[in-house]
């Protein structure tokens, strides 16, 4: 093949893999294969430069920064919409209609309909099939010309696909942002302590707006057309919706909940479906948009002052709304954590009256530079809790007061300590940091209290049937219960004389309780509320460490052998058991209960999996890895011989570096590098560890099949609910995670699966059916109930 057919065929290749996976959303190769196409197309693009067009995938970013965008003329004016916000608003529409086409009252238009994406709408002009210009839509007659901008969304063909398209053609459509990728920049941007967008439409237009178009190709955007403007030399169909149908065959994305209606009563059902799904998905729209189907009908209705009579679009009710910060209250925590709430004139977003806002910590009011009085942006999107996203500074009152931090816990007078928050990445660097603030009250603060209790009677702590918020609210309140342990000295009578309580339900509530004084090991580690300690942390914990006793005495160090446990976590938990305040809490709880079990009947798997040669591995020796490791644990056999060794000795291991041996040097003169090997050793050995023994248990968590494993579940399945299926594969060893990523193993999608799936197959990740599933499960003798 010459180079020329190959880079066609690259080209041909790589726009087509492109449309699948940004048009279609229907990747049809792996990334990697797509990535090494290009890099081929590249490499070929370099060898003939004269070869290089401007339609090429290779040239979507590559323009220089401009200094200023310049002006752009629409030749068709880009119109603006008519808003509808009540049924009255959709039947007056019809109405003017058929009244000005002068048809019969009762007459059924075919109406087109389309949600209305909250983005930035844009105008894209192509000749001969090929993208020329791309601007935003401006005051309507003049935009900015933002090609090349335009050309890095990777939904926007630089080339029209197919055949037939009119010489000139202008698409228009909106360019917005999904949700996910907003969260994602916007997470990226907390975490470098930069400024954070309010909502994905605002993101949208300052990704539009960069003069660099790099910058606009990192941001997540897509297109979507709705409708076309200039048609020259050439003809497009007669109706909006098949217009829109023949943009899709050239390869553009269109909105897949495009239907035709027929009447204003076709009109509110659709307006209503789509309201339904609003939350659910994967991008914002502000409301649904009717454009009378038939285009000669359009042309007869033609438009009044800057809008077309033959549109309109529905509004939703607002996810934003302004009021006003009426007061920031303090709320405590279960585990002490003292944060801001704010106190707001109610107002009616997204759909519901909200009078409270979380402002999440100090750091997060000093960002927003909130102050009580000040007239603040409300979002409620999704079924999200609301959130403060601006506060508009013009509106601030002369008598706003700044929020402080009190002194005093709100509750119960404690003190409020500052503790300074670090957050690392994976390989340690700083992240993020900022200060929180603590009540050191424990559990002699009411809140924290109450918060505690609920948290450990609940379904995946300690399940205690019966046992509500509002139940625990009344014995905290009564102070009849002032820790778990007294739960379990209540007396059905005490129970009776609570409110809403009679002698049979006071009777089942302590039948409840009692029933939970046995219950399995990691259910407890979960049910003492550690910081950082969830579900998956606490059954790590159990099934690693076989029992409670040794998860109190647990070091750090010992700690991080765990699967997934880092050592900030590791610390807290250590933190956790080394308090006095906590110790007493957990024995005076122990005196109380019966049994605490290993729930699979696993022993303890950390100690079988233990050499010396991992130990030395993870103690941060200057120059040692692996090899070294290893070579060190033949040579010396025992860390004491190790520690007692000079250099002479050490020179003499085989194949050991200079700087290997320096940095063992360096290690031993420590310390307190020594007492901490020799504290994690010694406690290694307590639990149970021989040097370089084989796996001796073959029960254990590490041989588990599905060990190191990680699952995600997606979709419904039938014969089984999410949380069984995550309880089986639990039981063979694997990590259940809720997201798919590049170490997801497999993934077991039943019906209703969605982007899990979509992003499985792009990974090339296994995934199973439902059937599949089950068969799996009967290989260990798993036949769900
Ligand atoms: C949006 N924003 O989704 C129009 N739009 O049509 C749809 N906007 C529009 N149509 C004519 N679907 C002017 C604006």
């Amino acid at each position: 093949m010459t180079s020329k057919d190959e880079i066609d065929q690259l080209r041909a290749q790589l726009n087509q893999h492109n449309y699948r996976y940004y048009v279609l959303d229907d990747p049809s190769v792996p990334d990697a294969e797509y990535d090494r196409l290009m890099q081929r197309l590249k490499q070929l693009e370099a060898e003939h430069p004269d070869r290089i067009t401007a339609d090429s995938p290779t040239q979507r970013v590559g323009a220089q920064p401009l200094s200023a965008f310049t002006q752009v003329t629409h030749e068709m004016p880009m119109l603006s919409l008519d808003n509808a916000f009540a049924e009255t608003d959709m039947v007056d529409f019809n109405r003017r209609i058929l009244s000005r086409l002068d048809l019969a009252a009762d007459t059924q238009i075919s109406f087109a309909c389309e949600p209305k994406l909250d983005g930035i709408a844009v105008s894209l002009l192509y000749e001969d099939g090929l993208l020329v210009r791309g601007a935003t839509r401006g005051d309507g007659t003049t935009g900015e010309d933002i090609t090349q901008n335009i050309r890095t969304i990777p939904s926007v063909p630089l080339k029209l696909m197919g055949s037939g398209y009119p010489g000139r053609l202008e698409v228009r459509g909106e360019v917005y942002m999904p949700r996910d990728g907003f969260e994602r920049l916007n997470a990226q941007a907390t975490e470098r302590g930069l400024k954070t967008f309010v909502n994905p439409r605002n993101a949208a237009a300052g990704s539009l707006r960069q003069l660099d178009p790099k910058i606009t190709a990192s941001r997540p955007l897509q297109l979507c057309s709705y409708s076309v403007g200039v048609v020259a030399q050439g003809e497009l169909p007669d109706q909006h919706d098949q217009v829109l149908k023949q943009l899709a065959e050239w390869g553009f994305r269109l909105n897949p909940l495009l239907e035709v209606v027929s009447g204003v009563v076709g009109c509110l059902d659709y307006y209503q479906r789509v309201l339904q799904q609003r939350d659910q998905l994967a991008y914002e729209i502000d409301g649904v948009v009717f454009k009378v189907n038939d285009l000669a009908l359009q042309q007869a209705l033609g438009f009044v002052s800057r809008a077309p009579r033959w549109a309109i679009a529905h509004k939703f009710p607002a996810q934003e709304e302004l009021t006003q910060v009426r007061a920031v209250e303090f709320q405590v925590g279960r585990t002490g954590a003292v944060t801001p709430v704010a106190r707001l004139e109610p107002v009616f977003v997204g759909g519901v009256t909200v009078s409270n806002a979380t402002l999440h910590n100090m750091d997060e009011i000093a960002r927003l530079d909130l102050r009580v009085g000040d007239t603040v942006v409300i979002r409620r999107a999704g079924d999200v809790i609301p959130q403060v996203v601006q506060v508009i500074i013009d509106r601030r009152p002369d008598n706003a007061s700044k929020v402080t931090i009190p002194a005093q816990c709100p509750v119960c007078g404690s003190q409020v300590e500052r503790v300074q928050l670090v957050k690392r990445s994976k390989a340690g660097a700083r992240t993020a940091e900022g200060a929180a603030y603590r009540c050191v009250g424990r559990l002699s603060c009411k809140a924290q209290r109450q918060q505690a209790l609920i948290h450990f009677a609940s379904r995946k702590a300690m399940e205690i049937d019966g046992l509500g918020d509002k139940i625990v609210q009344q014995l905290v309140d009564t102070d009849l219960v002032r820790s778990p342990a007294d739960l379990y000295r209540l007396t059905p009578d005490q129970l009776q004389a609570l409110d809403g309580f009679a002698e049979l339900s006071a009777n089942n509530l302590h039948a409840a309780i009692q029933a939970r004084k046995s219950v399995a090991l990691s259910r407890l580690i979960y049910a003492l509320g550690i910081p950082d300690v969830g579900e998956e942390t606490a059954r790590t914990l159990a099934n690693g460490l076989g029992s409670l006793d040794r998860v109190r005495q647990a070091l750090p160090d010992t700690l991080i052998w765990l699967p997934d446990i880092g050592y900030e976590v590791a610390t807290e938990i250590h933190n956790f058991f080394a308090d006095e305040h906590n110790q007493a809490v957990l024995d005076d709880l122990l005196g109380e209960m019966d049994q605490i079990t290993d729930e699979d009947g696993l022993a303890a798997s950390l100690a079988a999996s233990v050499t010396l040669a991992d130990l030395l591995q993870r103690m941060n020796i200057d120059g040692i890895a692996k090899v070294g490791a290893q070579r060190l644990a033949e040579h010396f056999e025992s860390l004491d011989n190790i520690l007692q060794a000079e250099a002479v000795q050490l020179n003499q291991v085989p194949k050991l570096s200079t700087k290997a041996v320096n940095g063992l040097l360096q290690a031993i003169a420590d310390a307190e590098w020594v007492a901490r090997v020799t504290a994690l050793e010694s406690q290694l050995r307590d639990f149970g560890m021989h040097w370089q023994c084989q796996p001796a248990e073959q029960d254990s968590a590490d041989t588990l099949p599905l060990s190191e494993q990680t699952w995600v579940l997606t979709g419904t399945l039938e014969s089984m609910s999410r949380n069984q299926a995550k309880a089986h594969l639990q039981d063979l060893g694997a990590k259940v995670a809720g997201s798919v990523s590049a170490k997801t193993d497999c993934v077991v999608a039943g019906p209703g699966a969605g982007s899990k799936l979509a992003q499985a197959t792009k990974l090339g990740i296994q995934v199973m059916n439902e059937a599949d599933f089950l068969a799996y499960l009967q290989r260990y003798g798993i036949t769900p109930a």
